[in-house]
């Protein structure tokens, strides 16, 4: 067996050891005993020079032009392509999902990088009249300084190629910290980046946990900016912490999704949504559907075909084609489901399929567990409230239009939902009230593309979108500029 690589940080443009002198260990979640990596276990003093160094390279980097930024990212977008496969069979085997997915991942890098390339030449503001004569008024971009990047393991690349492709464009700087179950992903990408010819220091990237990496990532005075995507929970954290000194945050959170099903939905093509947006990446999508709210008349005939395509699901590692759900990303995320599982029964909901985890065989060694729906849901059950990030799926009978967005609507969480109908009019009214960032008919609540604004209302975010132009918008902020051509001086308001 070849050793298995140790991987270092990237502070400065060279790659070196934590100096903490720990590492961790990156495992496979399909097996336990597929050693991924060794990568730094850094601490505090390893941030400190990442961002220094950010801070440094900053004042040159903010100088080029963007169009020649931009050049950079069309080189490793390039790369990205070309090196696709290859790319998606290392996040497969350190993430869990299954290939058609890591290349999909990898795919929305690809889509994100060519993105935020053209925009080099973009970056669009606005002019404007001035009220006064002789005068002339514009509003222009404007980097902001040192970015955090603190991202999750549930899309390795693609959820770093967001933060770091816009942040990259419009004259940041960055220090990346990948989740811990998922650093070569960002690895990866970070090495394409310094290929294509990112200069020293604008791209840093430091691994390890939370409690040291992430919280000094957040707390640094010489931070300007932090985005953050992952748990509600440390969301809120990253929130107050950004507070203390008004850095800028956009953050990502949990999200509560639901497909509606109305009567004259197609069902077929309901199931078929609901399938995928339940169990894709083994409901450990932000985007997940994680709650199914069906119409009454057709709630009998829908769950027969919904529950046996789950119960018939390829449950496996995501590295073998016929496998159709790959694992759970570790154990703890395991114990999770476990748990909801048990509150759930508890609630009185009506289990369905699944409830179990899968060993023996093939699954040993890994985070498996059954693709599970819960039927008879009550909208107020723990399990139809909370978001569990993993394979379940919570269905609620409705009467109708109205009472399933009211049940659609009513979880702390806005990121995406889902309406089934063949009715125009209901897909309108839908789309107008339902209180969630992304919105989709006769689609299911995952598959977000990167030019459209990404984020969502209530507790999933604090406002900002990522993807298309409005990243732009959090990784720039806008100067006004008037220039006075009269000579003489022009009181706003007052010599108008
Ligand atoms: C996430 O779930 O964290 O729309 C991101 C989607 C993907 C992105 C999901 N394009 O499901």
């Amino acid at each position: 067996m070849a050793p298995v690589k140790v991987y270092k940080n990237l502070i400065d443009g060279e790659w070196v050891e934590s100096s903490s002198g720990r590492t961790f260990e990156n495992v496979n979640p399909a097996n336990e005993k597929e050693l991924v990596g060794i990568f730094q276990k850094s601490n505090q003093q390893d941030v400190d020079a990442a961002v220094a160094a950010a801070k440094g390279a900053y004042k040159t980097w903010r100088l080029v032009p963007p169009p020649k930024r931009g050049e950079i990212l069309f080189r490793a977008a390039r790369t990205l392509a070309e090196r696709k496969e290859e790319l998606a069979t290392q996040m497969t085997r350190e993430m869990g999902k299954i290939l058609d997915e890591t290349r999909g991942d990898v795919q929305e890098a690809i889509d994100m990088t060519f993105y935020m390339a053209g925009e080099g030449r973009r970056l669009f503001g606005q002019t404007t009249p001035s009220e006064l004569r002789n005068k002339f008024c514009m509003s222009v971009r404007s980097p902001i300084g040192v970015c955090s990047l603190i991202t999750p393991w549930n899309f390795p690349m693609a959820i770093p190629s967001w933060k770091v492709m816009p942040a990259l464009v419009c004259g940041n700087t960055v220090v990346m910290k990948p989740a811990t179950d998922t650093p070569l992903s960002m690895y990866n990408l970070v090495r394409i980046l310094e290929d294509s010819g990112i200069p020293r220091g604008v791209v840093n990237y430091v691994t390890g946990g939370g409690g040291e990496v992430g919280e000094r990532l957040m707390t640094h005075p010489d931070v300007r900016v932090v985005s953050f995507t992952g748990s509600t929970e440390v969301g809120r954290r990253v929130s107050e912490a950004c507070s203390q000194t008004f850095k800028h945050s956009c953050l990502e959170m949990g999200g509560k999704n639901v497909i509606m099903v109305l009567e004259d939905a197609n069902l077929d093509l309901a199931v078929d949504g609901a399938l995928w947006g339940g169990f894709g990446t083994t409901g450990q999508r932000c985007t997940a559907a994680s709650r199914v709210v069906v119409d009454k008349k057709v709630y009998k005939a829908f769950m027969d075909k919904f529950v046996e395509r789950a119960r018939s699901l390829k449950v496996g590692n995501g590295l073998e084609p016929t496998v159709q759900m790959g694992p759970l990303i570790n154990e703890g995320q395991l114990k999770t489901v476990e748990e909801y599982v048990e509150i759930g029964k508890n609630e009185g909901a009506e289990l369905l399929t699944g409830g179990k985890r899968l060993t023996g065989g093939e699954y040993d060694g890994g985070h498996f567990y059954a693709p599970t729906i819960f039927g008879d849901c009550d909208p107020k059950m723990r399990v139809a409230q909370e978001e569990i990030f993993g394979p379940v799926v919570s269905v609620i009978p409705c009467d109708g239009l109205d009472e399933a967005i009211e049940i659609g609507n009513g979880v702390i969480y806005g990121l995406s939902s889902s309406l089934y109908t063949r009715n125009v009019n209901n897909a309108f009214k839908a789309m107008r009230d339902m209180e969630t960032g992304i919105f989709y008919v006769n689609a299911p609540t995952i598959g977000a593309e990167t030019h459209l604004p990404f984020g969502g209302t209530k507790q999933t975010g604090n406002g900002h979108r990522e993807a298309s132009t409005a990243a732009l918008d959090f990784y720039s902020e806008w100067k006004s500029v008037y220039v006075d051509y009269s000579d003489s001086l022009q009181r706003a308001q007052i010599d108008a």
